[in-house]
């Protein structure tokens, strides 16, 4: 079965936990897209939706569904999205397509997180997928020397042969070559960098429910 079946297969699964006549948060990124694609078939049943990106609104406003600022949202019942990696324990890493303040920020805004993902996202121990975390530009080779000495090897991202910049006008640095044994000590440790925006480590607000594809059916993690 291709990746992107997968990725179908849980998008349409995720569509069962939008709740009616709410605003939900949706992600970035492939699967999310496929999730988006899906909640459009049911649009006049929800009143809008957050945003994670740019692109992500986009997305939403070219299917004709509203899209609201968080700062006029009351309550946010659930928020949808993709990940890089995820544990067992709803551990993730995100970030891989640069929208990971957004993303935390409406993760943390939510009521409950669902992470939509093929099971090639699932793993023991996090780190494989290089590790994203956004920096104020001034700062990216000082955080870069802080990160590098925490045993992994920082790299600035560069798309199209120019430093990436994200929607918030920042850089992001993706570290290689980490085993995170502790996600939420890790997390924290590196969000208390001067100059780090955001780490792409989703420990402290992990997922509540994965839904998992795999060529068997969509499974669960919770
Ligand atoms: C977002 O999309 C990101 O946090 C993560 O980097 C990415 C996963 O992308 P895809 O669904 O394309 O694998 O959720």
């Amino acid at each position: 079965m291709a990746q992107d079946d997968l990725k179908l297969s849980v998008a349409r699964a995720a569509v069962k936990y939008v709740p009616e006549g709410k605003i939900i948060g949706v992600g970035t990124g492939s699967t999310a897209n496929f999730f988006i694609d899906e909640l459009a078939k049911i649009k006049d049943r929800i009143t809008g939706a957050v945003a994670s990106s740019k692109a992500t609104a986009e997305r939403l406003a070219a299917h004709g569904i509203r899209v609201f600022n968080l700062t006029e949202v009351e309550e946010i019942p659930v928020y949808i999205d993709g990940a890089d990696e995820i544990t067992r324990s709803g551990a993730m890493i995100k970030g891989g397509g640069g929208a990971l303040t957004r993303e935390k920020i409406i993760a943390s805004a939510a009521a409950r997180f669902i992470c939509i993902a093929d099971e090639s996202k699932l793993v023991a121990t996090l780190g494989k997928f290089p590790l994203p975390v956004e920096v104020i530009p001034m700062a990216y080779k000082l955080v870069a020397g802080k990160l590098d000495a925490l045993g992994g090897r920082a790299e600035l991202r560069i798309r199209d042969g120019k430093p990436f910049v994200t929607d918030n006008g920042n850089l992001i640095l993706d570290v290689f070559g980490l085993q995170i044994g502790h996600p939420l000590r890790l997390e924290e440790k590196i969000n208390n960098f001067t100059g780090v925006v955001t780490v792409g480590l989703f420990a402290q607000r992990g997922a509540d429910l994965c839904l998992l594809g795999s060529p068997d059916g969509v499974g669960t993690l919770e």
